[in-house]
């Protein structure tokens, strides 16, 4: 019926952040060949595609998104042969992989930033951006964006930490060294890449216009015809700054610049409007609802959009969305409201088995710089610190950065070692051995929602339709291919709640959370109930 779909858009994609995923030398640092070791655990779930975050070299000021050598393996995550032989037993399996690329900026440990420092005639100088006097733009972490150098009496511009100063893409040189790294990799045999914050490169920070500046379709497109172009890869640009349209335009067209983008249109629902992540508001779900019904519809018959909830930098969705009192019931719901829509799934590690959000007691316990830098600012700003650690238990990027929980041994058989940030510790009930073994497990319903996926084309092809709009604690669609129809369903209510559903002809149930509930026209439901559910109506 439909014509040829490239694999990526038919393809579950699984996202490891290797220092916290698995430990195979006993030092507390997830590795490259802890990597390997799990890779039946992801097939078995479904996998396609595995994301990695980075295992270049790095200083780790933020978790290896600051890169000192491209073309060289962290020490901590093991070697290139290690790294080879990772390639090699995915595509053993039948699965990909592909590599997170940090290009925005570099670690200040970069051999070119180095060179930059020595003196304003330096020809790495105009690698980076260079100014006499800072302007008032601001650090994503919080502070300024600038840095004065003393040796050259400069400010350097870093958007991220100081110790990542953004690379001036002007520069042509920079540009070449760049494509031709890439191509090293894709020759080596990825599978693609993840574009770390690919919105910005295009930015004129004179003008003051850094997401989806004025150059960013030019060096996107060069960047395409020099390293992507007929090459058999996927691409996923992450853009926070990028609108859904501009979105839905770049992944357009018969050679897309961009196989899909990540766009955050859904992600800062729970902020305060214009006021940053830290302050927090509670979650409208008909905001959040028409947000997923705008992007959906945006993305019909025309671009690709990927489906995803968090990631490294977001909280853990039980926690955020669900609920950790409803956890299994709650993670199943969330990811079939999500999956249930057009575009490519994204899994980040952890989410399949339902593990939560961390309350650290003190700051001391935190590793991400993020939140430590923002705790310093919002003491400074005189917030109480309950209300910083309020906002830091609901939105730290170390959430979702804890160490993975395979089992209920010592540190929950991430490391025999103390790890490098502290296991949960609901690791005793939450890990993956338990759910696997549990017929009501997240990661067994995982495995049948993502089954389910590739059996049906009308997750692929089928049109969205938003119903029971205004309904405060229901976020439900109806999705259509041909003669065929189906209603996804979900409850955000702790609470049994009665819906009638003789509008829309129920017919079967394909998948639910809870098989104690059988198909009626009315019908009460359990709290976090989920259901895709075949209808003939409507
Ligand atoms: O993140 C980019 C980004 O803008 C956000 O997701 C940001 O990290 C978050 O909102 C902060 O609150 C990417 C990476 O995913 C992130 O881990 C890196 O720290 C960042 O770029 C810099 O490389
Ligand atoms: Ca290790």
């Amino acid at each position: 019926m439909e014509k040829d779909i490239n694999w990526w858009k038919k393809a579950v994609v699984y996202q490891i952040y290797p220092l916290s995923f698995q430990d195979s030398n006993d030092d507390g640092i997830g590795d490259i060949n802890g990597i390997t070791s799990r890779l039946d655990y992801l097939k078995k779930l479904g996998v396609d595609v595995i994301w990695l975050s980075p295992v270049y070299r790095s200083p780790m000021d933020d978790n290896g998104y600051d890169i000192a050598n491209y073309l060289e393996i962290d020490p901590i995550f093991g070697t290139m042969d290690d790294m080879k032989h990772l390639i090699h037993e995915v595509h053993q399996r039948g699965m990909r992989l592909i590599m997170d690329l940090v290009i925005n900026h570099t670690s200040d440990e970069h051999d070119w930033f180095k060179e930059s420092k020595t003196s304003l005639h330096n020809p790495k100088r105009d690698y980076y951006i260079w100014r006499d006097q800072p302007s008032d733009i601001g650090s994503v972490f919080g502070g300024s964006a600038w840095t004065y150098d003393e040796q050259t009496k400069q400010y350097y511009f870093h958007l991220f930490s100081q110790r990542q100063p953004d690379l001036n893409w002007q520069n042509p040189h920079l540009r070449q060294e760049i494509y031709a790294m890439i191509n090293t990799w894709l020759d080596m045999g990825i599978d693609g890449f993840r574009l770390d914050v690919i919105d910005l490169i295009g930015k004129d920070i004179d003008e003051k216009k850094l997401s989806d500046g004025p150059y960013l379709n030019d060096y996107l497109q060069e960047l395409y015809d020099t390293c992507f172009k007929g090459r058999d890869i996927m691409t996923v640009g992450e853009m926070p700054g990028l609108s859904i349209k501009r979105a839905q335009e770049l992944t357009s067209g018969d050679d897309p610049l961009l196989s899909m983008i990540f766009q955050f249109a859904h992600i800062s629902l729970d902020e305060v409007p214009g006021e940053g992540k830290w302050a927090l508001k509670p979650l409208n779900l008909v905001e959040f609802k028409e947000t997923f019904e705008k992007v959906q519809h945006t993305f019909y018959q025309k671009g690709w959009n990927s489906l995803f909830l968090s990631n490294h930098d977001q909280p853990r969705v039980v926690s955020r969305y669900g609920s950790e009192l409803f956890r299994k019931e709650s993670a199943k719901m969330l990811a079939t409201i999500l999956y249930g829509m057009q575009g490519t799934p994204y899994v980040y590690q952890g989410e399949e088995i339902g593990m939560t959000g961390v309350k650290f007691k003190s700051i001391d316990v935190y590793k991400d710089i993020e939140t430590k830098q923002i705790y310093q600012i919002l003491k400074e700003k005189g917030w109480q610190e309950k209300d910083i650690m309020a906002s830091i238990y609901m939105k730290s990027r170390d959430n979702s950065r804890t160490p993975f929980q395979w089992n209920e041994e010592k540190y929950a058989g991430f490391s025999t070692h103390e790890p490098w940030l502290s296991v949960i510790p609901n690791y005793h009930d939450i890990h993956a051995e338990k759910d696997l073994q549990d017929a009501d497990g997240v990661y067994p319903y995982y495995q049948h929602l993502i089954k389910i996926r590739k059996e049906n084309e009308i997750f692929l092809h089928g049109d969205f339709k938003l119903i029971l709009r205004d309904h405060q604690k229901i976020f439900s669609y109806i999705r259509t291919y041909g003669h065929q129809k189906i209603l996804v369903i979900g409850s955000f209510s702790d609470q049994k709640m009665t819906i009638d559903l003789s509008p829309y002809q129920p017919i079967k149930i394909w998948l639910t959370n809870d098989h104690t509930i059988q198909l009626h026209d009315v019908m009460t439901i359990s709290p976090y109930y989920t259901a895709i559910i075949e209808i003939g109506g409507k």
